[in-house]
């Protein structure tokens, strides 16, 4: 008998490890972790983080944990986090329960029928079910999207509270610390005047010493965005994010043809669909994945898919994540053949305390993928229950 015929160790007990991997029971919790300082967006402005943490326990005893994060309630998508806990709780939950955990896609299915949308609840129960398989199995996340392309991912910092004084304090120090090379500028709060004059500033400081993109979160109209892109190409921005409302797609493209200054689509895409459409009205030169966007890790791997078939490049965006939801991303950015643009993933240092035991590495403007099976991390117990909702 040939060697190769010859079992040098016993069958996996396939049978016994299908069993133990079905999903035993979900939990869901919100936290409220306060923020270092204010954040403001073009139509919110917040001083702590909203999360719904879940727990996906499977037979086998092995806990995985995901996030669904939102910025301001309802008013940056269409979910908050009581409305996603409700909808977990009475829809999904019982939806998941007794699936194998790790049948991805038919977990997915099985979401997608008991609830429309809900993306961001969606991602936070795949992420979980990941992370329990992964800690079930001994392998990362990671790994088990397809592997690891790259250990450590650029990372920008936003400047987000309006006071030009208080953002180049704030750069400089990121500069100092050598955490942060990049800055995105959240814009579109006041007139457009007040922030091209707030740029110039930002700008004229830190000229030869970090890149500068900037947010607008859909606050422009066409005749606005038109009249400020020679503007912020003169000022050196490297790019523009969604300047018009999401749904404005013939108008990015025909800003995009105009301005110097590549376009960047955050709101505009949520499902492949969506990123379909952006490509063949040229709306943008690259796109803002995120988890809550796309359902999952899974759906954002479509749409990164979609994308990259398109010649439409690659941003890892976040919607401000503890290191639950960041080191998630991280997972699913580690993986992308091309990630031209890096990430935002500053999240976790922006939240006045964490919640995990060990926080995700930041050094020499790169945020690192966390090691260890499922997620990498480990929760902080004592840490959840001090920022629990009561
Ligand atoms: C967004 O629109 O990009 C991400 C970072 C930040 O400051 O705001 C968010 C959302
Ligand atoms: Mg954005």
């Amino acid at each position: 008998m040939s060697d190769i015929l010859t079992p040098t160790r016993p069958a996996l007990p396939v049978a016994d490890l299908q069993r133990d991997l079905c999903v035993h029971s979900v939990t869901s919790h919100i936290v409220d972790v306060p923020t270092v300082r204010r954040h403001k967006l073009s139509s919110l402005s917040v001083a702590a983080q909203s999360y719904v943490i879940v727990r996906v326990r499977l037979d086998n005893g092995v806990e995985g944990i995901g996030e669904a994060a939102t910025l301001g309630g309802p008013r940056w998508s269409e979910e908050c986090v009581e409305g996603i806990k409700a909808t977990i709780d009475a829809h999904l939950a019982p939806a998941l329960t007794g699936v194998r955990a790790d049948a991805f896609e038919l977990a997915g299915a099985r979401l997608d029928a008991a609830a429309k949308r809900n993306n961001a609840a969606k991602a936070a129960l795949e992420t979980a079910l990941f992370d329990a398989v992964g800690r079930s199995l001994g392998l990362p996340v990671a790994a088990l999207l397809g592997g690891v392309v790259r250990e450590r991912i650029p990372v920008l910092w936003t400047l987000a509270s309006g006071d030009a004084g208080q953002e180049l304090e704030e750069a400089e120090a990121k500069l100092a610390a050598r955490l942060h090379d990049t800055f995105k500028v959240k814009i579109g709060a006041q007139s457009a005047a007040a922030d091209l004059a707030r740029l110039g500033r930002l700008a004229a400081a830190l000229a030869g010493r970090a890149r500068l993109i900037v947010d607008a979160n859909q606050a422009w109209d066409e005749t606005t965005a038109n009249r400020c892109t020679p503007a912020l190409a003169a000022l050196g921005i490297e790019l523009l994010e969604q300047p018009l409302p999401a749904w404005n797609l013939a108008g990015l493209a025909r800003v995009r043809a105009r301005s110097a200054v590549p376009l960047l689509a955050d709101e505009s895409v949520f499902t492949p669909q969506d990123m379909l459409a952006l490509a063949q009205a040229g709306a943008a030169d690259a796109v803002s994945l995120k988890l809550v966007k796309h359902g999952g890790l899974l759906g954002l791997r479509r749409v990164a898919a979609v994308a990259e078939a398109a010649g439409v490049g690659l941003y890892g965006g976040c919607l401000l994540e503890s290191s639950i939801g960041a080191a998630a991303h991280l997972h699913a950015f580690a993986g992308l053949r091309e990630l031209a643009w890096g990430c935002e993933h500053f999240g976790p240092q922006i939240l006045t305390g964490d919640l995990v035991t060990e926080p995700l590495h930041y050094a020499d403007g790169h945020v690192h993928l966390p090691s260890g099976p499922g997620l990498g991390l480990v929760l902080d117990e004592e840490q959840l229950r001090r920022y629990a909702r009561r």
